[in-house]
């Protein structure tokens, strides 16, 4: 999570609270790095420095899965799946009894080592629904 997310905390209740009229889900912008809106990853890219943590947010209507491609991680990095899967097969045989990020909540993931990370989504690969983590070292 971005270090603004934890230090806007406060101040984002108290803007919703005055709004009124957020959006349908619980979480507000500075709660999430990617967002996973209808049939997508929002970014699509988003790049993190090794140690960092990224926080998916289901900012939609459906659930979806963040599911790593097995043929798309860097050497030696560890496997990664919403549900905590340890390898691709496994988080697909789950699904979605595991796995499904509902609306309103987040999956997180802590990137120890650098490298491009391609993921997707496990209901949605079809339509699209695909991203990319870029670690620098
Ligand atoms: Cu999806």
């Amino acid at each position: 999570m971005k270090r603004r997310a934890f230090l806007a905390t406060a101040g984002a209740a108290a803007a919703v609270g005055l709004a009124g009229c957020g959006s349908s889900t619980a979480l507000s912008d500075e709660a999430y790095d990617v967002g996973m809106v209808h049939n997508a990853f929002e970014p699509v890219e988003y790049e993190v420095a090794v140690g960092d943590t990224v926080v998916w947010g289901n900012v939609g209507s459906r659930g979806h899965s963040v599911t790593a491609y097995e043929s798309q991680l860097p050497e030696s990095a560890d496997y990664f799946a919403s549900g905590g899967a340890e390898s691709q097969s496994g988080a697909v045989g789950d699904w979605p009894q595991r796995g499904n990020v509902q609306p309103g909540e987040t999956y997180t993931h802590t990137f120890e080592t650098p490298g491009e990370y391609g993921y997707y989504c496990i209901p949605h690969e079809a339509a699209g629904m695909k991203g990319t983590i870029v670690v620098t070292g």
